[in-house]
C-alpha cells in the first residue's frame, strides 16, 4: 500500500491496533448496508442524573463516529433510525429539542461530509416535520446529491408499516389505471421508500431490546440481526467493528453454498 494511504488511514483510526482491525475487517465481506436502531439515549441520561435531551445531544455525536468508521470502511449505506413515527408521542419539549438536532449535526457536520464524498438520504414522511428540520436536511441532500461514497440514509418520521400501507395504495392506483399486472417481491420494493436501496445485510439494535419496532419489516426479512445492551450513546467504534466481525464469521459458516 503506498504509505501516504497508510498514513491517511492512521491518521484516522485512533491507533495502530484500530488500523490493523480495519484492514482486517475489509480483507473479508463488508456488510453493503447497514441499518441501526440507536435505542437508549434517554436510558443514558438518567443513568447520569441528566435531562433526556442530553441522551440525545450525545446519541448525536455517536452517529457522528459511526458514520466515520462506516465511511472508512467503505460500507456502501448506514441507515440510522432518528425518530419513529411513535416518537410524536413524546413531550412536546422534548420533540422540539431533537427537531433541531439536524441543524446542529449538519451546521458542523456537513462541510465534512461534503469532503468525505457521503451522500445524505432520507426515507420517512416529510410531512409533519417543522420547516427548520425538513430545510436542514433538503439542505444537505442538495449539497451531497452528486456524492458517490457512503450513503447516510437517516430514517426520520418513519414507521414499516405506514410505508408498506403506503405502497399498496400506490399499487392499488396504479392498477386502477391498468399498468400493473401480477405484484412481484421486486415491483412491490419498488414502492417502498427504500426503492433505490438494497435491503440491510446487517441490522443493530442497541439498549438490550430485542424487537424490530415497526423499522424495515419488509426490507430486513433476510437481514442479519446483532443485538447488544450498550445504550446508544456509548456506541463506539469498536462496537461497530465487533458487530461487522461477527456478520463475517456468520456468513463464513452458513455461506458458500
Ligand atoms: C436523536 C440518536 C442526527 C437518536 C441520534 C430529527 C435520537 C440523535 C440527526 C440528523 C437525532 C438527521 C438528519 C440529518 C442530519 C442529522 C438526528 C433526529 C434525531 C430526528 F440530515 N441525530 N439525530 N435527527 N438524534
Amino acid at each position: 500500500m503506498y504509505s501516504i494511504w497508510k498514513r491517511w488511514y492512521k491518521k484516522n483510526a485512533s491507533s495502530n491496533a484500530d488500523y490493523d482491525r480495519i484492514q482486517k475487517i475489509k480483507q473479508s465481506e463488508v456488510p453493503q448496508h447497514i441499518a441501526i436502531i440507536m435505542d437508549g439515549n434517554g436510558r443514558w441520561a438518567k443513568k447520569r442524573a441528566l435531562p433526556r435531551v442530553a441522551g440525545h445531544h450525545e446519541g448525536m455525536k455517536a452517529v457522528r463516529r459511526i458514520t466515520r468508521l462506516a465511511n472508512q470502511l467503505e460500507v456502501s449505506i448506514l441507515t440510522v433510525y432518528a425518530f419513529s413515527t411513535e416518537n410524536w408521542k413524546r413531550p412536546k419539549s422534548e420533540v422540539d429539542y431533537i427537531m433541531n438536532l439536524p441543524q446542529e449535526f449538519l451546521g458542523t457536520f456537513l462541510p465534512e461530509l461534503v469532503a468525505e464524498n457521503v451522500q445524505v438520504k432520507m426515507i420517512g414522511e416529510p410531512e409533519g416535520l417543522p420547516v427548520h428540520t425538513l430545510g436542514a436536511i433538503k439542505r444537505a441532500m442538495e449539497e451531497t446529491k452528486e456524492n458517490t461514497g457512503l450513503i447516510l440514509n437517516f430514517a426520520l418520521n418513519y414507521g414499516s408499516r405506514a410505508e408498506i400501507l403506503s405502497a399498496v395504495n400506490k399499487l392499488v392506483a396504479d392498477s386502477k389505471d391498468g399498468v400493473i399486472g401480477e405484484i412481484t417481491d421486486d415491483i412491490f420494493s419498488k414502492y417502498l421508500m427504500t426503492s433505490e436501496l438494497p435491503d440491510p445485510d446487517l441490522l443493530i439494535r442497541t439498549s438490550g431490546e430485542i424487537r424490530l419496532s415497526n423499522f424495515m419489516l419488509w426490507q430486513a426479512a433476510y437481514s442479519e440481526f446483532w443485538f447488544t445492551d450498550v445504550l446508544w450513546p456509548d456506541f463506539s467504534e469498536e462496537h461497530l467493528m465487533e458487530a461487522i466481525e461477527v456478520y463475517q464469521n456468520r456468513s463464513r459458516r452458513y455461506g458458500g453454498v
